[in-house]
């Protein structure tokens, strides 16, 4: 298997996660973002010119959550979506809320460290506010066991996982939620997280190179 992606893409790094974590074969390709998405031969395997891209033999596969469930039929073990209809429907929830809520909420609190311009004020307050909504309700969400809904890891840390600690690094504390916090500290000490990480290397590398591309992409 292939996974087109961009090391600092959270929509990327989810499915890089599950790979690990389902231990499968696969080789990495990157993918710049800066015109490199938009070659023939990359917009033939995503004709939006996004990655994640999965392509498994003579299958390609695109948009990051069609791609986990495809992994969770064809490679079931580990399974990481529960059977049981409440906890299937709390990893859905959390998978959900992570990509139609929070994802959006930290476009404008990441957008002066991506160097993409200072928003309003009253984005930011907005942002956080609803990054606080999202956080109670995951709170809510946790019992007693280790991870959303599951006693072993589901596509729900897999999704929500690779964005909430991402929050401390624009300024957004956790501390409020204290088992969110042991749940993000579980997630961080896994191999798959330590090895997937992003570094401040690539982060900078990606900022200036996508900016040099808009750059030129808006002139043409
Ligand atoms: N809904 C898609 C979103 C993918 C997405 O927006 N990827 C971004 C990087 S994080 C991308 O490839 N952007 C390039 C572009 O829009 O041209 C998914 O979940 O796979």
């Amino acid at each position: 298997m292939k996974l087109y992606h961009t090391p600092i893409s959270t929509n990327s790094r989810r499915v890089w996660v599950a790979l690990l974590e389902k231990n499968l074969d696969f080789e990495l390709v990157e993918i710049h973002l800066d015109g490199d998405h938009l070659e023939p031969e990359f917009v033939a395997m995503n004709p939006f010119h996004r990655i994640p891209v999965l392509v498994d033999g003579d299958f390609t596969v695109v948009e990051s959550l069609a791609i986990l469930d495809y992994l969770e039929a064809k490679y079931p073990e580990p399974t990481m979506l529960p059977k049981d209809a409440k906890d299937l429907a709390i990893v859905k929830m959390v998978q959900l809320v992570t990509v139609n809520e929070l994802g959006p909420a930290l476009y404008p609190l990441s957008s002066e460290k991506m160097g993409w311009g200072i928003p309003e004020a009253q984005e930011i307050a907005k942002a956080k506010e609803k990054v606080d909504t999202v956080l109670t309700f995951f709170e809510g969400l946790l019992d007693d066991r280790p991870f959303f809904g599951s006693n072993t890891l589901t596509y729900a840390e897999c999704v929500a996982g690779t964005v909430v600690p991402l929050l401390s690094w624009v300024g957004v504390s956790v501390d409020g939620y204290p088992k969110i916090q042991a749940w993000c500290d579980r997630l961080l000490a896994r191999p798959s997280w330590q090895q997937t990480q992003f570094t401040q290397a690539d982060l900078a590398a990606f900022a200036s190179r996508r900016q040099k591309f808009l750059e030129q992409f808006q002139a043409s």
